[in-house]
């Protein structure tokens, strides 16, 4: 039987233009979208007199259900998804891990934990080593698999790193097949001195996580992988940018022209260090997620970066870690499990420090929350916007309602949220995934199963013209140096 859907009388944004119309949905997709549409009473109508109508949020960057630091992150596909609908947010990019060296394989595992989603989802792929296999597998990702980023890290130090030698030949590959280089960046041999320096300082609880990557190794390795990327001539999407380091170097390479994308994530943007000094090693530990969350300062100017456009979109980095899990690192930072919530949260922090305090306007917020992830990664406009032909992905905003966040009433499997007594203004009221009413009246109604695994197409935008500075490039080289013939 057909679902069909009328939201009446909203202010209907995209990231180009708002305006006063009804949006009508059939099946899952937009048909229409104009003032006054006459339905029949075969239709739900909801009202949205006074509200926003915006396509639902995109959250590039999660970790649902993986294995990490000898644990698993507590939310899975269904319960990280059902938190994200609470939030308004109605698809994320969440990252494959290869297993055994395999991105096939890794690929495979993750299509399967993503069995019960309820909301769309799409994969980015991690890059933890380098050989002759894993560059064919990224081409059979790309050309079979609907995989068109690829992610890696400059820090873990014996786990994930990879040197500057592997990162080239990475990035190498990643423009031959027209897909997305992403870096985690901070220096992880840094990294690893610095954890030494803290621990024989005897510095061993959650605040020596941060003290022992600051921001300078954020922005020493930001810088090498954006020079690395002009080297190479190929665009590169810098993952939770938390500190003014690696944001003024990413806005440095934009000014210039070079094709730099940066990420902040909500907990960056909101928050500041000081809890990592709590005296309760819980309530600090629930602050360590790497790049560490910065000293009072950062966040502000994270957000004006985002208004300005340095900075381009808002991921969260959700990783859910519980009490529990955070305890195995109760004698030693550095076995905390590294990781903060966001997915459910993204959305209202991100309207009331943005939107309601004036830094952004409303179609600003669509494009950072929406539809500039669905244009990196290749989605638009089937994703990212409210125009007939587009997936029925789309939240009703009520600005005068307000939100409070707290573990006891958020839908994470998380004991603890890092946003806990968070107040502002600007509720999302209604979620629409997949043209169904999954969020209404503060009652979730997500179905496990509901949702599709999006493919992603390789060339987006961000490749135009690439072609021509490289042909530009070769010809410089190829003009004759005129030398004499003269024997010595
Ligand atoms: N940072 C985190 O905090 N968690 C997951 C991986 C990462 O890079
Ligand atoms: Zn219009
Ligand atoms: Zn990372
Ligand atoms: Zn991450």
């Amino acid at each position: 039987s057909a679902s069909k859907l009328l939201i009446k009388g909203g202010t209907v944004v995209n990231a180009h233009h708002q305006e006063i119309a009804d949006v009508y949905v059939e099946d899952g997709i937009i048909v229409a979208v104009k003032p006054n549409i006459k339905v029949g009473d075969d239709v739900t109508v909801l009202d949205a007199t006074g509200k926003f109508v915006m396509p639902g949020g995109i959250d590039p960057h999660t970790h649902l259900a993986m294995e990490f630091m000898g644990t698993e992150t507590i939310d899975d596909f269904f319960s990280g998804q059902a938190a994200a609908l609470a939030g308004g947010t109605t698809m994320h990019i969440d990252f494959v891990i290869p297993v055994k060296g395999s991105l096939s394989k890794g690929l495979e595992a993750y299509k399967d934990k993503a069995k019960k989603s309820c909301m769309d989802y799409g994969f980015h792929m991690a890059i933890t080593k380098w050989d002759e296999n894993v560059s064919r597998e990224m081409e059979i990702m790309v050309k079979e698999k609907g995989i068109n980023s690829f992610k890696f890290f400059l820090a873990y130090k014996g786990a994930l790193m990879i040197n500057d030698e592997l990162l080239l030949e990475g990035l190498k590959k990643c423009k031959s097949l027209g897909a997305l280089a992403m870096v985690h960046a901070e220096n992880g041999d840094a990294v690893f001195e610095g954890q030494k320096r803290m621990i024989e300082l005897g510095i061993t609880g959650p605040e020596g996580h941060a003290l022992s990557r600051p921001p300078v190794l954020e922005g020493e390795a930001t810088a090498r992988a954006i020079r690395l990327a002009s080297f190479v001539n190929t665009p590169l999407y810098v993952v939770h940018v938390m500190s003014i380091d690696a944001m003024e170097e990413i806005a440095k390479a934009r000014k210039s022209g070079q094709r730099v994308i940066g990420e902040p994530v909500v907990s960056g943007l909101v928050l500041d260090d000081s809890g990592l000094w709590d005296p309760d090693f819980i309530n600090a530990a629930k602050y360590v997620m790497s790049p560490p969350i910065r000293a009072l300062g950062h966040d502000k100017a994270l957000q004006a970066a985002l208004s300005t456009g340095n900075l381009q979109l808002v991921g969260t980095d959700h990783c859910a870690f519980n009490s529990t899990q955070k305890a195995f690192g109760i004698d030693d930072f550095r076995k905390i499990p590294n990781g903060v919530n966001g997915i459910e949260e993204r959305m209202h922090l991100v309207w009331d420090t943005m939107v309601e305090s004036g830094q952004i306007s409303v179609t600003d917020y669509v494009r950072i929350t929406s539809t500039e992830c669905a244009r990196i990664f290749n989605m638009y406009p089937r994703k990212g916007a409210i125009l007939a032909g587009s997936d029925a992905d789309i939240i009703i905003l009520n600005p005068n309602s307000s939100f409070q966040i707290t573990a006891r009433s958020h839908h994470s499997r998380l004991d603890t949220n890092v946003f806990e007594g968070r107040k502002g203004k600007g509720k999302v009221e209604v979620t629409i995934a997949g043209g169904k009413i999954v969020w209404e009246n503060d009652e979730l109604k997500a179905v496990p199963g509901s949702g599709k695994y999006i493919e992603m197409q390789p060339f987006s935008y961000l490749f135009n013209g690439i072609d021509k500075v490289d042909a530009k490039y070769l010809s410089s080289l190829q003009a004759p140096v005129q030398r004499s013939k003269a024997a010595s």
